[in-house]
């Protein structure tokens, strides 16, 4: 028995299904997932000391790399000062400030603990800026696992094929409205409807929790139109797009602005930071100010703080983000060549910092599509891969990452672990 098979099997005992957060317990791609003991670069060691080339990143917040030593410093200056206060403190100004240069449309911010606890308290915000109660959410967006969101969501329920998770009342999600990714006419058929009731949209703007699925064009700015013209407050989840995705999120990228932006992940820089934020007279309602109460005692913790402080400075170059997207590029077009020449139905897709691939012959733009996928050849893919030293995304509804580590030899040493993986997929 392996390390990680031992590790697995105690594990079990004392924590559902061995893991803290499901899409970890290899559930839609089988097997024992390694334990990792240690991560450093582009590159993570499991208990039996197997190393890897890391594509999970954590989920992404490993945007510089595993343990970049400037973040590793901070954390460890940050804690002899004191491990947390319950009181304000300097970083927290300074974290909301930098956020707010780096994402205008983030005028004030509120910091958190994880992006669950953004989105859900960015959802109890809109609800009590408009008066409304009705959401609009898409199907194989995750936003967190927040009871209202838990609706034909993403991410570890689509690996599970339980899209709407058990324990949450019908009453919980009444008010949740969800809808197909890139169906604008859906959009427009809802507001038709309920529009005096609903108090907002919330999207994932490129979608990374049915795999990576991009917006088709159009389709943003016409969810800015629409709740321009009906009142209802745009939430654009960058979560995992936020400082990802480009320097300035898909916000950046498709120059819309939201009304309220969720983030989380690289913000913390792999500690448990989140954040929710956007029009000053909208987070003007929020407690002690308004009169939406959102509360939280380890929120702007100082260490973590710290950590988010150091990424969001050493992410402030542009060339860092060229470098980042060429190679993700480099990733995905030269897996989709290996793949070709082995006669391969495959594709892939990629943005920034994020990468998706797809047994398909086209790049899927709904969960659907997605769903319709080769799913058992991209497990085949998975574990070839892990057997050849790649940690890949375990499931084939996650998007995968890259980091400033992940350098050319790096990606030459993964293309060739995949050439080696499409040779032995069968049927
Ligand atoms: P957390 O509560 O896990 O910090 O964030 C929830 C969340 C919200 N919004 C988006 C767009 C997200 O991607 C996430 C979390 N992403 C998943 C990865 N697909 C986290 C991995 C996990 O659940 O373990």
């Amino acid at each position: 028995m392996s390390k990680n098979q031992e590790l697995f099997a105690r594990a079990s005992k004392h924590i559902p299904g061995g893991v803290n957060s499901p899409v970890r317990a290899f559930g839609s791609v089988g097997g024992t997932p390694p334990f990792i003991e240690r991560a450093e670069g582009a590159h993570v060691w499991d208990a039996d000391g197997k190393k890897y080339i890391d594509y999970v990143g954590s989920w992404g917040p490993a945007i510089l790399g595993h343990a970049h030593p400037a973040v590793v410093k901070a954390v460890q200056d940050a804690a002899v000062n004191g491990l947390s206060f319950g009181a304000p403190t300097k970083g927290e100004v300074e974290l909301a400030e930098l956020i707010s240069q780096r994402l205008p449309s983030m005028e004030k911010v509120r910091l958190v603990s994880s992006g669950t606890e953004a989105t859900m308290s960015a959802i109890r915000l809109a609800r009590g800026y408009t008066g409304r109660n009705k959401i609009i959410k898409f199907e194989g967006c995750y936003h967190g696992h927040a009871d209202s969101l838990l609706v034909k969501a993403g991410s570890g329920l689509l690996t599970f094929g339980n899209p709407t998770s058990a324990g949450v009342p019908e009453d919980f999600i009444r008010h949740t409205l969800v809808l197909d990714f890139n169906n604008l006419e859906a959009v427009q058929a809802a507001f038709a409807e309920h529009g005096s009731d609903i108090a907002c949209i919330i999207v994932e703007p490129i979608a990374g929790n049915m795999n990576l699925i991009k917006p088709a064009p159009g389709f943003l700015e016409g969810l800015r139109e629409i709740c321009t013209a009906h009142d209802a407050v745009l939430i654009f989840d960058e979560v995992m797009t936020g400082f990802r995705a480009g320097p300035q999120g898909v916000q950046g990228l498709s120059g819309i602005t939201p009304d309220l932006t969720t983030l989380a992940k690289v913000i913390g820089g792999g500690m448990p930071v989140g954040a929710f934020g956007g029009r000053a007279d909208i987070m003007d309602c929020i407690a002690p100010l308004g009169n939406v109460y959102q509360a939280g005692t380890l929120s702007g913790n100082p260490v973590a703080v710290a950590a988010g402080l150091v990424t969001l400075k050493l992410l402030d170059n542009a060339l860092f983000y060229d470098t980042l997207a060429a190679q993700t590029q480099k990733l995905a077009l030269g897996l989709a060549d290996l793949a070709k020449a082995q006669g391969l139905t495959f594709s892939t897709d990629y943005v920034g910092g994020m990468l998706g691939l797809y047994f398909s012959e086209q790049v899927p733009t709904t969960y659907a599509e997605v769903a319709a996928s080769n799913i058992d050849q991209f497990k085949q893919f998975f574990h070839a891969m892990l057997d050849e030293g790649v940690y890949w995304a375990p499931s084939a509804f996650e998007a995968s990452f890259t980091s400033g580590a992940h350098t050319d030899e790096v990606i030459q040493t993964t293309l060739e672990a995949a050439e080696r993986a499409f040779k032995r997929l069968k049927n």
